[in-house]
C-alpha cells in the first residue's frame, strides 16, 4: 500500500466520527500523492505525514455561564493547537452550535497549510466553542467569553498562541475575550487579533478576507485575460467576509446579485445595496430576508438554492460543505467560469473534482481566504514594533501578499504538471515549507 494510503486509513481509525477532518486530511494527502512519492521511503521512516495530521496539542474545557434568567449553562471549548513548525499557533475561535472537535480540527489542519502560503511566521491553530450567540443578550455573550478566556488564556499568548475570529467571532467577541486575557494576566499584550482600533487592532483586519479574495479573483482573472468589470457574482453568506467580498467586487465594477444566511438567500438583478446589508447585518444583527422589506424588487427564497442563480463567478464565504456536486453542476450549468473559496472548505470534495475536471477555474479556501490571518499577522507585528499602519499601508501589503500566494500556487502546480491545478498548487507550496521546517528542526 503507498505511504499516502496507508496513513489515511489510519487517521481515519485513529479518529473516528471527525468525518470534516478526515475530509481535509484526504483533500490534502491526495494532492500530494505526487510530492510524496518521489520521497516515500524517507518520509515514512520519518513519519512525517503521521506526524502532521497529529495536532501538537488538543486542548478540551468546560464553558460554565449564566444566563438572563439566572440559570447556568454549559459549554464545551476548544483549542486545537496543529502545529508550530514555522512561527507561533495562528488562527481563529468559531462559536456555532455545530462546533464539535472534529471541525476545529479539521480547520486548524487547513490553518497550517494556508499560513505557511502567507509567507509569515505562523503556525496552525484553531478553537471555538458549541455556544450559538444567535439571540443571546449582550450581557450573556460577554458572561461566555469571559468564562471561556478563564481558561483558554493559560494556553495562550502573544509569543505563543494568537486567536482571532471566525464563524460567530467578530469585534463585540474578541473585545470581551481581551478584557478577560488582560484582568487574569496583567498583560497589555498581542494576544487576539481582530482586536478595536483603540486598544491595538489594526487597521484593514475587518475588511482583509473579503478584501483579499477579490484581490485573489483579480489574479486567477489576470491570468486567463480578463478583468472583474462587469462580471455577475454570486456569493453565500451575509457575515464578515461575504460583506467585504461585496465591497471589494462592487469597487472592481463587478455586478453582485445574491447573498444568504443560513434561512435563505436574497437575489437582486440591479445588484446588492452593500449598505443596506450592512445596516441588517453588522448594524442590528438581523437576517438577511429582511432585506426585500427596504427593496421590494429584490426576491428573498428560504433554504438552500443559491448555486441555482446564474453567474460568472461564485464566491461560497459562509460555512464547510455548503456547495456540494449538485451545486456546481448547476453554476456550471448557468455559464460560471470560476470559483474562489472565502469560506473554509465550503465546496465538498466532489464539487471540487467536479470544477477540475470540467475546465472551472477554481481556488481552495487556504489561498483564497488567507488574506484575514496574513492581514492578523501583520497586526501582530504592529503590536510587537508598538506602532499602527495606515490603511492604505496594510491594504497595500495584503495585496502584495495576495499577488504572491497566487505566483507561489501557480508555479507549484506547473513544476509538477499540473498547470491551472490550484488545489495541488495551494497544497504542495503550502506543504513544503511546513516539512522543511519541521525536518530542520528535529524529530518533534
Ligand atoms: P460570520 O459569522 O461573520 O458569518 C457567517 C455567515 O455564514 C453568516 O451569514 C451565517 O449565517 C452563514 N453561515 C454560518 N453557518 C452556516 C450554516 N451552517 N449554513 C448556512 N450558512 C451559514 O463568519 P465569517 O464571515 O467570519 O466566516 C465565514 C467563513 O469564512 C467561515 O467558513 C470562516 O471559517 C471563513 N473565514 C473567515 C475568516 C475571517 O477573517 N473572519 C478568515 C478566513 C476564512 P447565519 O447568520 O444565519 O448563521
Ligand atoms: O480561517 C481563518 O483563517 C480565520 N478565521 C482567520 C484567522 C486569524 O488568525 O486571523
Amino acid at each position: 500500500m503507498s505511504y499516502v494510503d496507508e496513513v489515511l486509513e489510519r487517521v481515519i481509525a485513529k479518529n473516528p466520527s471527525e468525518k470534516e477532518f478526515h475530509q481535509a486530511v484526504k483533500e490534502v494527502l491526495e494532492s500530494l500523492r505526487v510530492v510524496i512519492e518521489k520521497n516515500e521511503d524517507k518520509y515514512r521512516k520519518d513519519a512525517l505525514l503521521e506526524r502532521i495530521c497529529e495536532p501538537e496539542r488538543v486542548i478540551s474545557f468546560r464553558v460554565p455561564w449564566v444566563d438572563d434568567n439566572g440559570q447556568v449553562q454549559v459549554n464545551r471549548g476548544f483549542r486545537v493547537q496543529f502545529n508550530s513548525a514555522i512561527g507561533p499557533y495562528k488562527g481563529g475561535l468559531r462559536l456555532h452550535p455545530s462546533v464539535n472537535q472534529g471541525i476545529i480540527k479539521f480547520l486548524g489542519f487547513e490553518q497550517v497549510f494556508k499560513n505557511s502560503l502567507t509567507g509569515l511566521p505562523i503556525g496552525g491553530g484553531k478553537g471555538g466553542s458549541d455556544f450559538d450567540p444567535k439571540g443571546k443578550s449582550d450581557r450573556e455573550v460577554m458572561a461566555f467569553c469571559q468564562s471561556f478566556m478563564t481558561e483558554l488564556h493559560k494556553y495562550i499568548g502573544a509569543d505563543t498562541d494568537v486567536p482571532a475570529g471566525d464563524i460567530g467571532v467578530g469585534a463585540r467577541e474578541i473585545g470581551y475575550l481581551y478584557g478577560q486575557y488582560k484582568r487574569l494576566t496583567g498583560l497589555y499584550e498581542g494576544v487576539l487579533t481582530g482586536k478595536g482600533l483603540t486598544y491595538g487592532g489594526s487597521l484593514a483586519r475587518t475588511e482583509a478576507t473579503g478584501y483579499g479574495l477579490i484581490y485573489m479573483v483579480v489574479e486567477m482573472l489576470k491570468a486567463e485575460g480578463k478583468t472583474l468589470e462587469g462580471q455577475t457574482v454570486v456569493i453565500s453568506g451575509s457575515g464578515n467576509v461575504a460583506i467585504y467580498a461585496t465591497e471589494k467586487a462592487q469597487q472592481y465594477g463587478a455586478k453582485v446579485v445574491a447573498l444568504s444566511d443560513s434561512n435563505g438567500y436574497i437575489y437582486d438583478k440591479d445588484g446588492i445595496d452593500l449598505a443596506l446589508v450592512k445596516e441588517i447585518k453588522e448594524g442590528r444583527r438581523g437576517r438577511i430576508k429582511e432585506y426585500i422589506e427596504k427593496k421590494p424588487s429584490a426576491v428573498y427564497t428560504e433554504g438552500k438554492g443559491i448555486w441555482t442563480i446564474p453567474c460568472d463567478i461564485a464566491l461560497p464565504c459562509a460555512t464547510q460543505n455548503e456547495l456540494d456536486l449538485e451545486d456546481a453542476k448547476a453554476l456550471k450549468a448557468n455559464g460560471c467560469f470560476l470559483v474562489a473559496e472565502g469560506a473554509n472548505m465550503p465546496s465538498t470534495q466532489a464539487a471540487t473534482d467536479f470544477y477540475l475536471e470540467n475546465g472551472m477555474i477554481f481556488m481552495p479556501g487556504k489561498a483564497a481566504n488567507a488574506g484575514g490571518v496574513a492581514t492578523s499577522a501583520l497586526e501582530m507585528s504592529q503590536n510587537s514594533q508598538r506602532l499602527s499602519w495606515t490603511f492604505e499601508e496594510v491594504d497595500a501589503k495584503l495585496h502584495d501578499i495576495m499577488a504572491n500566494i497566487f505566483k507561489k500556487v501557480s508555479e507549484a502546480a506547473k513544476k509538477y504538471d499540473m498547470e491551472g491545478n490550484y488545489v495541488a498548487g495551494a497544497n504542495i507550496a503550502g506543504f513544503e515549507k511546513v516539512v522543511e521546517a519541521m525536518t530542520a528542526q528535529g524529530i518533534v
